[in-house]
């Protein structure tokens, strides 16, 4: 991915949407945490009145860290905006997320916002989805899922990760597969074969961002949808 100044950048620009009184979820990953610590700094230094939602132990962490209020979903369901990063977004707003394992709770948060932004450096933006496709699985379901992902032209591996022999567990407490599927022209359809297929508990796809906003070294441009 690109430099943590493109990242910064369109953080900090995506959070000039964040005022007194909202309910704000906090994504999962390097680029949300500069957005985490800049809204930090407007609540402890500017008096900003805010309440966080995070879609992890990580964003929790941090965002207790950086001073910001939480709140959960179930005392506040509607949340004013949701801000989050991606591994890889396209020319239509379609975005594959996951490569921090918390796309699960991310989707969730994602879902219960009246408005998505996703930020990104500019590496992740790309004229057609490419990459593989986290999704979050069932251990139980585990063999099923990997063969109903066959039958859609998906190749996967279970995510192993550091700290831990053996699979990468999630916050919810089930494994990761990445799967490739090559070039996703059409990530709607994709998404909705994948949310039928028993004991896949979320996958990658994202087709709700409202913004993207898309930091380089010297700028940010924003899209919207
Ligand atoms: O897990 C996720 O979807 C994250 O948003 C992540 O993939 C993006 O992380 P990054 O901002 O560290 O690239």
């Amino acid at each position: 991915s690109g430099s943590e100044e493109a990242k910064r950048n369109a953080a900090e620009k995506a959070c000039e949407l964040v005022t007194d009184g909202m309910v704000v979820g906090l994504g999962t990953g390097s680029t949300t945490a500069h957005a985490i610590k800049y809204l930090g700094r407007k609540v402890v230094e500017d008096g900003l009145k805010i309440k966080g939602v995070p879609t992890s132990y990580a964003s929790e962490a941090l965002a207790i860290e950086c001073g910001i209020p939480l709140t959960s979903l179930t005392e506040s369901p509607e949340l004013d905006i949701a801000i989050d990063g991606a591994d890889q977004v396209d020319a239509a707003l379609n975005v594959i997320k996951g490569g921090g394992a918390a796309h699960t709770r991310e989707k969730i948060v994602s879902m219960s916002a009246a408005k998505f932004v996703v930020i990104i450096d500019d590496k992740k933006y790309t004229d057609v989805l490419a990459r593989s496709v986290p999704i979050e699985v069932i251990p139980y379901a585990r063999r099923l899922v990997e063969k109903e992902l066959s039958k859609l032209g998906g190749k996967c591996t279970v995510r192993s990760g550091t700290g831990k022999d053996g699979p990468v567990i999630s916050d919810n407490g089930n494994m990761i597969l990445d799967c490739e599927f090559g070039r996703i022209l059409e990530p709607a359809a994709l998404s909705v074969k994948l949310s039928r297929i028993p004991g896949l508990v979320e996958h990658g796809i994202f087709t709700n961002a409202s913004m993207v906003y898309i930091g380089y070294e010297d700028k940010v441009e924003v899209r919207s949808r």
